[in-house]
């Protein structure tokens, strides 16, 4: 019989990195990586905008001190920023009935009908968490930018969804370097209201569970190559499911194009395939099916060694850790 231990410390295996094991563990998941930041990157749209860069601050002093079962920050969003909002909504939604998977439309659907989705006014995260919880058990915690890879996929495992706030700069509404509240409520969310794709992206989130940093890396590549920019087969075509596509519409057509390169979605292979992240990618990887994606990511988490084995409890939002047998 497995065996339930109260502390990751006392087991016989040393060098385990630390994971959080309660979901209000996750205040302590906050490294972010300033790769793409307005005040960092001279590249970045907003970076001689001073105004947006004190907007941005805001908006991250919001999800900096958020502290999990808070509720929400509400933003007041600008007029400028709503104009940015619609400009990417209507470009989007207009080509997503032939692109987008079937999963994802019925998910944009419910969120038009029920969480007031359309191209007047920008979500709060607020309401489609509150919608998500009821749909898949999701919700959503602010976060202030781009959050290192392991803190990202460790929130996945309690079914939290770290999601930003703040909007790209009105220069380029077509593009961003980095995520924003357009990649998270359209790329993200309505895939996160399937309950299938809901228990895929959480077994990612367990999997990376006190991974070492080498195992890290290619859960971080399969995520990238699938809930960011995975494609899938229905009805004897391909169709996007990944979120990356889903809120660009220029890598969107770019991926149905027929001019990338194409490849059977396999996680071994997956797993260390190079990528993007400054322009569109080279190569998609596709899935049969999201019943295939979950059964072929399934044996492969398995095979990450780890000298212990994890149980996520719903009913107490925790993760167990039990002996192997
Ligand atoms: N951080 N806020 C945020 N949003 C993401 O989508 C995200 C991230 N950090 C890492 C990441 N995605 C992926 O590139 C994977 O490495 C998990
Ligand atoms: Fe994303």
């Amino acid at each position: 019989l497995k065996r339930v231990v109260d502390d990751v410390r006392s087991l016989p295996e040393e060098k385990v990195p630390w994971f959080p094991q309660q979901i209000k563990d996750l205040d302590r998941c906050n490294m972010l990586i300033t790769k793409f930041d307005p005040d960092m990157d001279q590249d970045h749209p907003g970076y001689s905008d001073s105004e947006y860069r004190k907007r941005r601050a805001y908006i991250c002093e919001l999800a900096s001190t958020y502290k999990q079962g808070d509720p929400l920050p509400i933003v007041e969003y600008t007029a400028e920023e709503v104009f940015t909002w619609r400009e990417v909504y209507r470009q989007l939604r207009s080509i997503y009935p032939g692109l987008a998977c079937r999963q994802f439309m019925d998910g944009l659907q419910q969120l038009e009908k029920e969480c007031g989705y359309g191209e007047d006014r920008i979500p709060q995260l607020r309401e489609v968490s509150a919608f998500l919880k009821e749909k898949t058990g999701f919700q959503l915690r602010p976060v202030a930018g781009l959050l290192s890879a392991r803190d990202f996929l460790t929130s996945l495992a309690f079914r939290v969804f770290q999601c930003t706030q703040y909007i790209r700069h009105s220069s380029a509404p077509m593009h961003s370097p980095e995520p924003d509240c357009c990649h998270e409520l359209l790329g993200h969310i309505p895939m996160l209201a399937d309950k299938e794709f809901a228990q895929f992206s959480q077994e990612i989130g367990l999997a990376s569970l006190g991974a070492s940093d080498e195992d890290i890396q290619k859960l971080s590549t399969l995520y990238w190559f699938t809930v960011e920019f995975g494609l899938c087969k229905q009805n004897g075509t391909v169709k996007a499911y990944g979120a990356g596509l889903l809120s660009s519409y220029g890598e969107l057509v770019y991926a149905l194009s027929n001019e990338p390169e194409y490849k059977p979605f396999n996680p071994e292979e997956t797993a260390v395939q190079p990528y993007q992240d400054q322009t569109y990618q080279p190569v998609y990887f596709v899935s049969e099916s999201f019943e295939d994606a979950k059964t072929k990511m399934r044996r492969y988490s398995a095979t990450i060694k780890r000298p212990f084995a994890l149980r996520y409890d719903p009913f107490t939002c925790s993760v167990e850790v039990l002996d192997q047998p």
